[in-house]
């Protein structure tokens, strides 16, 4: 599956820069192409300054609001973001346009953070303005929510969420929900770590995209999983999971053990693993039975996946998500490792966006007074300075 990938905001482009790397590795190691073209749009010029592998033109490293912030972010502004954003969607639309293979790409991915200004702002806005220029082409939004400590310290990351979520939920084709939390369960010095965390993230996209790319014929699957899959199963609320279980690379009894039946299970058993941790490592909490489809990619040399393996994995599947259409695909690669990806869509129920939503309808009053008071006060101070000459 070939995307165009766009990141709005810090979180947005940083993330985007690691779907560029990817895009790397791939065209490095596979000999083929992920991403199409990716972009990365911001209100902030050291943000976009600090990013590595998207191309450093302003053709790909996207200033907005330069006259409005002076190059310096919304400051967790949304409304702002979004305005921006309308403002300037000439820029960004033209430089999608000339995307070199546009026309061959499957789908647009754009991202950003639920609690900043500019990217959650503007991706409700950009995604809406590409799905109306653009009707052929799913879109499909990334959403970083924020970690703990800012739900609990800042009500502006709250509300900004709900905000965001609701707006990117009528618009997306699919929204992917990406939880910072999540990220630091089991090592919270993560927390520090963004740059890590992105990696994370990002790493489930590299064997999804590129199955259905492969040309050589060992490394196609006894059932492959493209483009048109995976645009199947993604709808609405959806969650990723990626795990994976290390194989031994040089076992002399390897081989006579996989003449066994044994060996059978042990194979299956490693599938299992991975499955597991794939399910225990979503990138939300979620309930796995509000799932409406679902899909799974396994990932391993061409011995170890073996019927037996790809049906128990299916039957596992259908246990956690009894509701699901689900879809599945092989997808051989070299030795050592046995990885797993999952995606649950179309959930039908999500707590935490409901969460959301709830803090932030006794928010809402409480942000637009604060608003009128910074304009009442802004007033006072005009009218303070009504007698005093200018110099402009
Ligand atoms: N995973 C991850 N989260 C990030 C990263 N950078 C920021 N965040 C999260 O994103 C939220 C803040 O949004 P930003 O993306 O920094 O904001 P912005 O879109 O640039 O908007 P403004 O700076 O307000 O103009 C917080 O919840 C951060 O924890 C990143 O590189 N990776
Ligand atoms: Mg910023």
């Amino acid at each position: 599956m070939k995307l165009v990938v766009l990141g709005f905001g810090q979180c947005g482009g940083r993330i985007a820069d690691e779907l560029a790397r990817l895009n790397r590795r791939a065209r490095t190691y596979r000999g083929i192409e992920i991403i199409t073209g990716a972009y990365a749009i911001n209100t902030d010029v050291a943000d976009l300054s600090g990013l590595s592998t998207i191309k450093p033109d302003y053709q790909h490293r996207i200033l907005i609001g330069g006259r409005k912030t002076g190059g310096h972010g919304v400051g967790k502004i949304n409304e702002l973001g979004a305005e921006i954003a309308r403002e300037d969607s000439d820029k960004i639309i033209e430089a999608i346009r000339t995307t070199k293979r546009l026309f061959e790409s499957d789908a647009f991915l754009l991202i950003a953070s639920s609690g900043g200004g500019t990217g959650s702002g503007a991706i409700p806005i950009m995604t809406q303005l590409i799905k109306e220029r653009y009707g052929d082409k799913p879109v499909y939004d990334v959403i970083v929510l924020p970690f703990e400590h800012e739900e609990q310290n800042e009500e502006r990351a709250v509300y900004n969420s709900a905000v965001c979520l609701k707006s990117v939920s009528s618009v997306a084709d699919a929204t992917i929900l990406i939880d910072n939390q999540r990220y630091i369960r089991k090592d919270s010095s993560l927390r520090n770590n963004l740059s890590l965390i992105n990696q994370l993230i990002a790493e489930p996209f590299y064997n999804l995209l590129c199955a259905g790319e492969e040309k050589k014929g060992k490394h196609i699957g006894a059932k492959t999983l493209d483009a048109g899959d995976i645009i199947q199963t993604l709808s609405g609320w959806t969650v990723l999971g990626y795990g994976q279980t290390l194989l031994p690379v040089f076992s002399p009894l390897l081989k006579l053990r996989r003449q066994n039946f044994k060996n059978k299970s042990t194979e299956t058993f490693n599938g299992m693993r991975a499955m597991d941790a794939a399910i225990s490592e979503l990138s939300m909490k979620c309930n796995t039975q509000d799932a409406n489809r679902a899909m799974y990619l396994i990932t391993a040399p061409a011995k170890e996946t073996n019927m037996d393996l790809i049906k128990e994995l299916a039957d596992y599947l259908r246990e956690l998500a009894p509701k699901a259409v689900i879809r599945s695909g092989d997808y051989p690669r070299k030795r050592g490792k046995l990885d797993v990806t999952v995606i649950l869509s179309e959930l039908d129920t999500v707590e935490k966006v409901k969460n959301y939503y709830d803090k932030s309808s006794t928010l809402t009053p409480v942000v637009q007074e604060r608003q009128e008071e910074i304009k009442d006060k802004l007033k006072e101070m005009d009218e303070a300075s009504k007698d005093i000459p200018t110099l402009l």
